[in-house]
């Protein structure tokens, strides 16, 4: 799992959990402007300041008080401007109804279309059956565009003709996030993407300020870089007591951005100064005790040794058990961050059995001194899952950070896809699928969902989905194997 747990970065389980808002203030009053930025970041929604060309992102423009016509016009305009195949325009309505209800509402009756500009009836008269899509719609012509439609290329992006630059960049990247500043981190990992995707040394402003992404003050930036051999901007925001303190606490695993600038602004400087803080949770005491342990990417060969011991041990219980080594591992990287397992077997559906295999595989793993610590045990939905730590059982063995879900069998493929990643690949295609008009998580694939107090119902129909092949499938976009979805 990533360095922060997704309750600390905002409120955990609200309704807006894993969307990025960006408000449009056209017309929109300031008191309800200030409401409206309160509530988004307490329902577990990300504001998000400035309006990126790429990414997922929902826009909400005030549709009350603005005439359909105008309000048409700075959706036309916006999408203009920032491109992103990815962002949504919703009326601002549909954050009212959200708030109302305590539910995140369906799209349908808010979401407002980029509307295309009329083709002359000139142009009418010459349009074959060919040029005419009259049913396809917008998520139907830019699918394409959507990360998970992509293939992620490792071998373009670890050695390129721009890497001087892109290093550089991601020093920034980097101490924007571990300072909280994520959208800025975003953007500039969003330029690092696509300079690392282009296969030509850049050698000029022009060629730089061409690619996705990159606009003109980064450009900039990359000239300065190919002049100089460095950006004057690395050292101004990286070399401070204040970074290099965030960049260090931000290391502990159980803490993020904003653990570390609380932290820091307790006066604490140093993992000694931790250590006497009486206020710290379990977790940031075991990731504080192993600090050098779990700070540290395993090798694969690591993983694969970890993975063996989990999976003689389940198979001990239980001969047909399918177990799978997800995240960074399948996805074929060769350093991991911790090791996520998941498990099931062909007829695995009944809920005792779940817990009495996810429960059996916990004692005999602890009964061998293998799990050192546990970070937390629960139940999500159907699946059972397990944060903790592990210790082969060899001398020198350091301790590692290891995930196990036990799930029923008809959710394998949703938990599969999802295990797997990456992070950025599972936002991409969670994001396609609400504007397909559907909802996938880890459990199912389903049409229509309706989220009720906060908990999603789903009530909307499950779509079967027996393999990964079938969610691609389901969502009209190319197999991609997990080697592909390192975005
Ligand atoms: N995941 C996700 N969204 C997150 C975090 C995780 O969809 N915010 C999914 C994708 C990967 C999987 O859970 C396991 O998570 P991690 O172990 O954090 O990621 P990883 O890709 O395996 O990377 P690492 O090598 O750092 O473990
Ligand atoms: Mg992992």
């Amino acid at each position: 799992m990533s360095n922060e747990l997704p309750a600390k970065r905002r409120k955990a389980g609200g309704f807006f959990d894993d969307l990025s808002i960006h408000l449009y203030p056209a017309a929109l009053s300031k008191i309800r402007q200030g409401i409206f930025e309160r509530q988004i970041p307490q329902n577990g929604g990300q504001l998000v300041s400035s309006l990126p060309k790429s990414g997922q992102i929902l826009v909400l423009i005030e549709d009350n008080a603005i005439e359909p016509a105008r309000l048409q016009q700075i959706v036309r305009d916006l999408s203009q401007k920032h491109p992103n195949p990815e962002a949504t325009y919703l009326g601002m309505s549909w954050l009212s109804k959200c708030l109302e209800t305590g539910q995140q509402c369906l799209f349908d009756e808010f979401e407002l279309k980029v509307s295309e500009p009329k083709p002359s009836e000139s142009n009418l008269g010459k349009m074959t059956k060919k040029d005419e899509h009259p049913k396809e719609s917008y998520v139907d012509r830019n699918r394409h565009k959507f990360v998970c439609a992509q293939s992620s290329s490792d071998e373009a992006t670890s050695t390129h003709p721009n890497k001087l630059i892109t290093d550089e960049l991601e020093k920034l990247a980097g101490a924007y996030k571990n300072s909280n500043d994520q959208w800025r981190a975003f953007g500039y990992q969003k330029a690092i993407t696509s300079i690392k995707n282009y296969p030509k040394a850049i050698t000029n402003r022009d060629e730089a300020a061409a690619l996705p992404n990159v606009g003109k003050k980064m450009a900039d930036k990359i000239i300065e870089i190919i002049e100089q051999g460095s950006l004057q901007k690395v050292s101004e925001v990286c070399n401070n007591e204040r970074m290099q303190v965030l960049a260090l606490f931000n290391r502990v695993w159980g803490a993020g951005p904003k653990t570390a600038e609380q932290w820091f602004l307790k006066g604490h400087r140093t993992l000694e100064d931790l250590q006497n803080d009486d206020k710290l949770t379990a977790h940031q005491k075991v990731g504080l005790r192993l600090f050098h342990d779990l700070d540290e990417r395993m090798q694969r060969e690591e993983c694969t040794e970890i993975y063996a011991h989990v999976q003689a041990t389940a198979l001990e219980i239980n001969p047909n058990l399918e177990v799978v080594a997800c995240g960074s591992y399948r996805r074929g990287k060769p350093t991991c961050g911790d090791l996520d397992i998941l498990i099931t077997h062909p007829k695995l559906d009944d809920d005792l059995e779940i817990s009495s295999i996810f429960n059996g595989l916990l004692n005999r793993l602890r009964a061998h001194n293998f799990l050192t610590d546990d970070l937390s045990i629960m139940s999500e939905g159907r699946q059972r899952k397990y944060l903790g730590v592990c210790k082969l059982l060899k001398s020198g063995a350091k301790h590692r950070r290891l995930d196990i879900i036990v799930v029923p069998v008809e959710e394998r493929a949703t938990a599969l896809m999802y295990f797997t990643g990456s992070a950025h690949f599972n936002r991409s295609m969670r994001l396609l699928a609400i504007k397909m008009g559907m909802s996938l998580s880890e459990h199912a694939l389903v049409t229509d969902v309706v989220r009720v107090n906060k908990e999603k119902a789903n009530t909307g129909t499950v779509i079967p989905t027996p393999t990964e092949a079938s969610v691609f499938e389901a969502l009209q976009l190319p197999y991609r194997a997990p080697n592909e979805r390192n975005h």
